[in-house]
């Protein structure tokens, strides 16, 4: 009998996707570049199960049921490309090849491009959830060649993660590079829930003088409101967690973040579109301003240190900080389906906003109980341009708003730096602002640039230039945006 699905990657995702398809009752076949892997997995977490191993792509392609299902989980960027130029001799028209890799989505747009005037249909599938969600169940997002769907759909739906109704978190997500762009939005996300996190976690250690066993039981009380989620579960146990001397090991690791990209890549395109993803972005700068340890230490020493002591009840505060967080959360996910509504908008991808919240309902790293309530929103209302604007999350943002300024302003007093939630603040603060100091903004391009304005006593669409000085000319510089 021949294999439903190839492999190819051993490292950790692949092998763990792997075991998942084989528990399902899938056969896979595993190719790994370096071919003693392929026997190290066979012998090792393989062993008595149906998987087989193929040594070369010739063996890989031939131990295959038609069409041919070939899944990359390897490195991204050029291997996938190397991998793909590899196959393509080796496949017939209808084949597919799927990139299960991080990939930055105009890679797969390319791609799906190319493959598709070869015959061979492409999908470019986000997955996330790291070694225990590909052993378990990720969060899958596939988008690309729409015909390749139907046969991946089975085996997919089947490995996902499931709702607590038995829905998988994996659908369709669009055509081209769709599912690897929401995938990126995810990661991005996933940026602003760990900043906000950390914002919380410096005001209470720094402001309030907490402990770490009175963060954890305060995480853990977080937990089991609307904020119920898995970082914040594993944030409680960062926090409980003693290093072999007994102090909190949190307070050893290095004040120093990694980053990997694709958060920066949601800043980018963010700024491509022209979407006020203000949180996210905060979020990679804070990493980027964390990085520069060596700057900051230097600095602290010219500037002095901050005495950041927040006064007042301490539980009055940190209902205060849970209010913000949320309130600080609906805000980044809002600027998340912004920027999605804007990209599907672009692209012709007629994103389904809905099923996306589904799909990182369970197995991803940004689950949590609050996407059920994203859903509905869009259940409610698939054309929601702004989420806040939904009665749920409205409701939430107008109660949070007072503790909210408070723990915003209390920040900045004592100088603890929470750049996710102030931003996050000011950016609804400038939403819900009719009519915002942009006119004056105008006023100063046209008057050094002539680069015109519209008025608000007329059409929307004309334009109109004022010699200011009364000694530059009449002539306007070209009207357009960029
Ligand atoms: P890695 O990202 O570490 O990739 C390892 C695989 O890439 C191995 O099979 C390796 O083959 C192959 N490879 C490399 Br590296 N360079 C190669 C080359 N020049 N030619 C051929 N093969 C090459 O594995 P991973 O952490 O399992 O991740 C796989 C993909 O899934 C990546 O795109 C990653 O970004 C993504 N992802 C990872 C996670 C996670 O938590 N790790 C989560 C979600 C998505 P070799 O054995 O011969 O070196």
């Amino acid at each position: 009998m021949k294999g439903d699905i190839g492999v190819i990657g051993l490292a950790v995702m692949g092998q763990n996707l792997i075991l998942n398809m084989n528990d399902h009752g899938y056969k896979v076949v595993a190719h790994n570049r370096t071919a003693e892997k392929v026997d190290e997995f066979l012998q090792g977490p393989a062993k008595g199960t149906n998987i087989v191993g193929a040594y070369s792509l010739q063996e890989l392609v031939d131990k295959l049921e038609s069409p041919r299902k070939i899944m990359l989980m390897v490195r991204a960027g050029d291997v996938v490309d190397s991998f793909i130029d590899k196959l393509v001799p080796l496949l017939d028209k209808g084949d597919i090849i799927i990139d299960g890799g991080n990939t930055n989505f105009p890679d797969t747009n390319r791609r799906v491009a190319t493959l598709k005037e070869k015959g061979i249909h492409f999908i470019g599938s986000g997955v996330s959830g790291g070694e225990e969600g590909a052993r378990f169940g990720p969060s899958i997002m596939p988008g690309g060649s729409p015909e390749a769907w139907p046969f991946v759909k089975p085996i997919f739906q089947a490995i996902s993660a499931k709702t607590e109704n038995n829905e998988p978190c994996c659908d369709w997500v669009g055509n081209d590079g769709a599912g690897h762009f929401v995938k990126m939005v995810h990661n991005g996300i996933e940026y602003g829930d760990m900043q906000l996190i950390t914002e919380a976690y410096q005001f209470m250690k720094d402001g309030l003088g907490m402990t770490h066993d009175e963060m954890q039981s305060v995480f853990i009380e977080w937990n089991k409101t609307e904020l119920n989620s898995y970082l914040v579960e594993i944030t409680s146990d960062i926090l409980g967690y003693k290093d072999t001397d007994g102090e909190p090991l949190v307070e050893k690791i290095l004040d120093t973040a990694g980053q990997k990209g694709t958060g920066k890549w949601t800043g980018i395109n963010a700024l491509d579109m022209g979407i006020p993803l203000t949180l996210i972005t905060e979020s990679v700068f804070a990493r980027c301003l964390s990085s520069l340890k060596d700057q900051r230490v230097e600095a602290e020493e010219l500037f002095g240190k901050k005495e950041s002591i927040v006064e007042g009840d301490k539980q009055v505060w940190i209902e205060a900080l849970r209010q913000a967080l949320l309130a600080s959360k609906i805000i980044s996910y809002a600027q998340g389906f912004m920027l999605m509504r804007e990209a599907s908008n672009e692209n012709g991808w007629d994103l389904n906003y809905g099923n996306v919240a589904l799909m990182w309902r369970g197995g991803c790293i940004i689950r949590s109980a609050f996407l059920s309530n994203i859903r509905d929103a869009y259940d409610i209302d698939p054309e929601l341009s702004f989420l806040g604007s939904d009665s749920y999350f409205k409701g939430i943002l107008e109660n949070s708003m007072s503790a909210w300024r408070k723990v915003a302003a209390k920040s900045m007093e004592v100088g603890i730096p929470m750049p996710s939630m102030t931003s996050a603040l000011t950016f609804l603060d400038g939403y819900t602002t009719a009519r915002l100091p942009a006119n004056l903004l105008q006023a100063q391009r046209d008057y050094f640039g002539a680069h015109t304005y519209e008025r608000v006593d007329k059409p929307k669409g004309e334009f109109f230039h004022t010699n200011w000085t009364g000694k530059g000319g009449d002539v306007s510089s070209t009207t357009y945006n960029s």
